[in-house]
């Protein structure tokens, strides 16, 4: 209805920003309540910005999902801060997310130090409260009121969903009024291309470890969709920059691709919510994280 559309309600941008491994990508599908984000114990895991729908009948909350701040050490660690620094400079709130379970340290100043430059109103965020004690809650807050100096603090537990009410309740008065940014059955901006190909990447980071996670790219090749079978056909290029580990990915006898396989196709399946065969195959792009083409050509930083 037209009326619903020119409807002004709390409505905007709201960026989730820390260090690798903070919780922000679980969080994002925690307060969306679908897998929008892929996540895993590998720091580095979001290689792109993306955005989730939070839609309520009295707000709308765009969360926006970045890539942890560190330092980087490569052109691929350099593309994907700088995605992260344009978020946040692009947003209505910054939520500085800091783990509850991890020493408050230099990472955290780190980015705290980029947040500031924002001049945004920061919400600060202690994640993985399950996984703390109540002093340890109490330290790192203290810990990170050295930091920033945040308009309000929350402290929540994506895992256990304690406190993500409190979340929403804390950043929609933040918002500006105004007409919702996006369609209220939207959950996020991502092409479908891109979901596929992180969900088979996500499953390399959690099924490998070392210096393999970090030397993964992952491409889709094709989608398409059978009718007839009632069978969409997935196939996917998994990138790696040395022999040792395409050897890694393939593992013995090819039991590790066809576990890698078997877990991305489960989650397909429901993001596509029919029957997938999934074709993957691995290839070697010696040194792709330093090749700036390449890193586009994934989608990773800000992509294409
Ligand atoms: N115990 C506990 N673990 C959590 C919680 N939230 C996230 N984790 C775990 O923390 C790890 C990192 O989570 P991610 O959501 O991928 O972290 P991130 O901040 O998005 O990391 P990057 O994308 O690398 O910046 C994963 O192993 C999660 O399962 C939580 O509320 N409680
Ligand atoms: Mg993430």
């Amino acid at each position: 209805m037209i009326t619903d559309a020119l409807e002004s309600v709390p409505s905007g941008f709201v960026a989730l920003v820390g260090r690798p491994n903070a919780g922000k990508s679980t969080l994002v599908n925690a307060l969306v309540g679908v897998k929008v984000a892929i996540t895993s114990d590998t720091p580095q895991t979001t290689r792109h910005r993306l955005r989730a729908v939070l839609d309520r009948d009295d707000a709308q909350v765009v969360l926006v999902d970045t890539p942890g701040l560190h330092k980087p050490v490569d052109a691929l660690g350099e593309e994907v801060n700088r995605s992260s620094v344009l978020a946040i400079s692009d947003v209505d709130v910054v939520a500085l997310c800091i783990d509850a379970s991890a020493q408050v340290g230099s990472g955290d100043a780190w980015v705290a130090e980029r947040v500031a430059r924002t001049r945004r109103p920061v919400v600060l965020v202690l994640t993985k409260a399950d996984a703390a004690d109540e002093q340890m809650v109490a330290r790192q807050l203290a810990a990170a009121r050295e930091l920033v100096t945040p308009v309000a603090e929350v402290v929540l537990s994506a895992a256990t969903g304690f406190n993500l009410d409190g979340f929403v309740d804390t950043v929609v008065p933040l918002l500006p009024m105004g007409p919702r940014f996006f369609p209220r059955d939207m959950t996020t901006d991502q092409p479908l291309e891109v979901m596929l190909a992180e969900l088979v990447r996500e499953k390399v980071l959690r099924l490998t470890r070392d210096e393999v996670p970090h030397a993964v790219g992952v491409a889709l090749d094709e989608l398409e969709y059978d009718e007839a079978r009632d069978l969409n056909t997935v196939r996917a290029t998994i990138y790696v920059e040395r022999d040792s580990q395409k050897g890694i990915i393939i593992g013995k006898g090819g039991e590790m691709i066809r576990r890698i396989g078997t877990e991305a196709r489960t989650d397909i399946e429901r993001l596509l919510g029919g029957k997938v065969y999934l074709d993957l195959r691995v290839k070697v792009r010696k040194d792709w994280r330093r090749d700036g083409a390449q890193i586009k050509r994934f989608g990773y930083g800000e992509g294409l």
